[in-house]
């Protein structure tokens, strides 16, 4: 296990409208999105980036995006179809805190947990217009206790096993995975670039751009707490990936990532 490798665990979708997905742009009408994590197996160990959405957290407060998610679409679910089970993940890595991207923390009591600082007070006093997307608290005992929300908490999660390591600016978690702060969408945002011995990097965007037409027109999602930051952000990914001669990977773009390798495909 040297060489790293990239798998993309599919957690299913969801819908928004396309004035949504496209801030004061649209087209509006119903997008249908992917969502999916991200497993590196690295010579370091194993690393998780997000954790997905939990199907009945979206069905009992968010239902209008409609969430088709199957048992392999699961946390779980996806790391069985590798064979894996959630002990096998050492760290796992929160790019942000909004519902889609840590419904499966639940899961990791006992990994290491890693996080932008400025995300955990965020999830714990929201603007009022994030509000919806920090609702799923099940991922840490401090914030879910914060908001009076402790019984969205799986038994078992303690203070103990759901406290993150807060960390600022680009960092580079393991030799060639580095991410990169990439803030707008939200306060404490991340994107990825993954670098590999025998193939060109990968530049995961995270939600800083949904889809490959966010980047190409500078249009970011209509939930961020800053657009201008959010516009800078993705200038400074476009940059990047010029530099590094990078592909770039998308959030939340069904068309594209109908073209990503899942299940036991991968990148390296
Ligand atoms: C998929 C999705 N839906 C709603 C919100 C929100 O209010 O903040 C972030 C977010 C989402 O990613
Ligand atoms: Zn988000
Ligand atoms: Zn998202």
């Amino acid at each position: 296990m040297t060489d790293t490798k990239v798998f993309l665990l599919d957690g299913g979708s969801l819908v928004l409208d396309g004035y949504h997905v496209f801030w004061n742009r649209g087209p509006g009408g119903e997008v249908r999105f992917p969502v999916y994590s991200i497993l590196i197996e690295h010579r370091d160990g194993r690393f998780l980036i997000d954790t997905g959405y939990d199907y009945d957290h979206v069905m009992k407060v968010l239902p209008f995006e409609k969430p088709i998610q199957s048992k392999e679409q699961t946390i779980p679910g996806a790391l069985a179809l590798l064979g894996l089970a959630p002990k096998d993940v050492g760290v796992v890595v929160n790019s942000h805190f909004h519902f889609d991207h840590v419904g499966g923390n639940k899961f990791f009591p006992h990994a290491k947990k890693i996080c932008h600082r400025d995300e955990i007070a965020q999830a714990i006093t929201p603007q009022p217009f994030e509000v919806l997307g920090y609702s799923d608290l099940s991922f840490s005992k401090q914030a879910a206790d914060a908001r009076n929300a402790s019984q969205q908490l799986l038994a078992g999660t303690s203070a103990d096993n759901s406290t993150f390591e807060g960390v600022t600016g680009d960092i580079e978690l393991a030799k060639g995975v580095t991410l990169i702060f990439t803030p707008g969408h939200a306060i404490g945002h991340y994107s990825l670039l993954v670098e590999f011995s025998n193939r060109k990097p990968i530049l995961f965007t995270i939600d800083a751009s949904y889809t490959q037409k966010s980047l190409e027109t500078l249009c970011q999602a209509s939930f961020h707490v800053d657009p201008v930051q959010g516009v800078a952000s993705m200038r400074r990914l476009k940059q990047l990936a010029e530099q590094h001669g990078a592909e770039l990977m998308y959030s939340h773009d069904m068309e594209n990532y109908k073209t990503y390798r899942t299940g036991t495909e991968f990148y390296g």
